[in-house]
C-alpha cells in the first residue's frame, strides 16, 4: 500500500463521481478508447526545466533541492512521471548534461520507466577551451572551422544519443544577423544548408533530425532558420529524416500555429513540438496559461491530420515540452504543463469529427463553431485523471506532491545550492 494508493483512495469516491458524469455526457462516444489514448500518450521533460529559471537578464535559483547531476535530473523526471504517468521520456542537452556512463544512466532511466527523447545540441553559446567563438553564427558562419566545430559538435551529440537509445537529434540555431547587411541571406542559408548535410548524414538510418524554427531572438534583424518556410525548405532539401520542430513560443505575434501544424503535417514535415505558451515572444511560459484555445486547436488538427493519415499519436510525433521560469516551483510548472497538453489532447479527442465535416461541407459556420467549443468548454480533466489512475499515477499529481512535502525532501537531501545551465 504505498502513497500513490492511498492518495488515490482518499480521493476515489469524487473521481468516480466526475468520471461517471462523462461517462453519461458521452455516452455516443467510445470513451474507453479515448482513455486509452491518453495512457498510451507520453510528453518528454527537458533537462533545463527542472532547475533554475529564468531570462538573459537574470537568473534565480529554485527553492533549493535542485539537481546537481543528470542522474539527479533522472530522478526528478521519474517523480513526475510517477505521479502523472505521462512523462515517461528526458530529453538531454549537450553540454548543459555530458553523459558520462550511458549503460549505468539507461538503466537508471528505465527504472523509472523513461526513455531518452530527442537530443539537444548548443551552438548558442561558447562552451570553456573551443577553438572558436559562435559570435556570429555558428552552421551559418562565414568561416569554414568554425563551421566544422559546430558541425562536429552536433556529430557528437548524436553519437551520445546513440549509446543512450535516443533516437532523435534537435538542432535550434541561434544563427541570424542584428544589423541589415551583416549578412548575405542566400550564403548563410546554403553554408547552414550545407552544414546541417554534413550532420545528417551521421544520423542512423532509424533517426529523425528536427529544424527547430524562431522568429527572432537572440538575433534582432534576421534568423537563419527564422520560420516554419525556412525550416521547411531544409528539412525538405535533406532528405526522408529531416522534420520541421515547432514550439509554440517561436512565432511573430498572432500567427496562426494551428494552419502551420496543419500543413507540415499534410506535407509529412511536421516532426514534433515544443510546448510552452506566451503572451508576447519565446516567453517559454507554463503550457495552457495563456492560451489554451490554441493549444486545444493545435491537438485539434494534429488528431484529424494524423488520423486522416493513420498516424499513431503516441509514437509518430516527438512531443516535448521546453520551458524555462524562475517564479514557481520547475517540478510544479511540469505537472501543470502536462496537465494542460493532456487536457487539449482529450478535448481534440471528443471533437465530433463527423459533424464539423459535414457542418464544414454545408458552410455552417455557427455549427462547427459550436461542435469545436462544445468540448473544449467542457470539463474533462475526470478523463485525464482516469487515464492516471489506470497508470497507476496519482488522482491528483500536484496534491500528492504537495502533501508528500517533495521540495523539502529534495531540499534536504540536494540542499540549497543552484547549478546554473540553461536558457
Ligand atoms: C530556444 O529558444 C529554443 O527554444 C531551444 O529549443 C531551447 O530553448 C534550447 O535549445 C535549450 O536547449
Ligand atoms: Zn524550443
Ligand atoms: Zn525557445
Ligand atoms: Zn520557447
Amino acid at each position: 500500500y504505498n502513497q500513490i494508493e492511498k492518495h488515490n483512495d482518499s480521493l476515489l469516491t469524487s473521481h468516480q463521481r466526475k468520471l461517471n458524469f462523462l461517462k453519461e455526457e458521452w455516452s455516443h462516444v467510445d470513451l474507453e478508447s479515448v482513455i486509452q489514448k491518453l495512457v498510451d500518450f507520453q510528453i518528454a521533460i527537458p533537462s533545463w526545466a527542472l532547475g533554475t529559471g529564468g531570462t538573459r537578464f537574470g537568473r534565480f535559483a529554485i527553492t533549493g533541492g535542485e539537481p546537481r547531476t543528470i542522474e539527479e535530473k533522472i530522478e526528478d523526471v521519474g517523480l513526475l512521471h510517477a505521479l502523472n504517468g505521462a512523462s515517461g521520456a528526458i530529453s538531454l542537452h549537450i553540454p548543459w548534461d555530458i553523459p558520462q556512463n550511458a549503460e549505468a544512466l539507461k538503466n537508471l532511466a528505465s527504472s523509472y520507466g523513461l526513455k531518452f527523447d530527442a537530443m539537444n545540441s548548443n551552438t548558442f553559446q561558447d562552451q570553456a577551451g573551443s577553438a572558436h567563438s559562435y559570435k556570429f553564427g555558428s552552421l551559418q558562419n562565414v568561416n569554414k572551422d568554425i563551421r566544422k566545430q559546430a558541425i562536429d559538435h552536433n556529430i557528437e551529440v548524436i553519437k551520445h544519443g546513440i549509446a543512450l537509445g535516443s533516437d532523435a537529434l534537435t538542432v535550434w540555431l541561434a544563427d541570424g544577423s542584428c544589423f541589415p547587411s551583416q549578412l548575405n541571406f542566400r550564403k548563410s542559408f546554403e553554408n547552414t544548408l550545407e552544414s546541417l548535410q554534413e550532420i545528417y548524414s551521421a544520423l542512423p538510418d532509424d533517426w529523425k533530425m528536427f529544424v527547430e524554427y524562431k522568429a527572432f531572438e537572440p538575433n534582432f534583424y534576421s534568423t537563419t532558420v527564422g520560420d516554419w518556410g525556412q525550416s521547411l525548405l531544409y528539412a525538405s532539401k535533406l532528405g526522408k529524416k529531416a522534420f520541421t520542430l515547432v514550439d509554440l513560443g517561436h512565432h511573430l505575434p498572432n500567427a496562426n500555429i494551428e494552419q502551420i501544424v496543419a500543413l507540415l503535417l499534410m506535407e509529412g514535415k511536421l516532426g514534433g513540438f515544443h510546448f510552452n505558451d506566451s503572451k508576447y515572444g519565446d516567453d517559454d511560459l507554463t503550457a495552457g496559461s495563456i492560451k489554451p484555445y490554441q493549444l486545444f486547436l493545435i491537438f485539434n488538427e494534429l488528431v484529424e491530420g494524423m488520423d486522416a493519415k493513420g498516424m499513431n499519436h503516441a509514437k509518430d510525433l516527438g512531443w516535448m515540452i521546453d520551458a524555462s521560469h524562475n517564479v514557481k516551483d520547475p517540478l510544479e510548472d511540469l505537472l501543470q504543463s502536462v496537465e494542460a497538453i493532456m487536457i487539449a489532447y482529450a478535448q481534440a479527442l471528443l471533437v465530433d469529427r463527423k459533424s464539423l465535416i459535414a457542418a464544414q461541407e454545408n458552410n455552417d459556420v455557427a455549427k462547427a463553431q459550436e461542435i469545436l467549443q462544445h468540448t473544449f468548454r467542457s470539463d474533462l480533466r475526470a478523463l485525464v485523471a482516469e487515464a492516471r489512475l489506470r497508470a497507476n499515477a496519482a488522482l491528483s499529481p500536484i496534491g500528492l506532491y504537495r502533501d508528500l512535502s517533495v521540495r523539502t525532501q529534495l531540499v534536504k537531501t540536494r540542499g540549497l545550492g543552484t547549478v546554473a545551465t540553461g536558457l
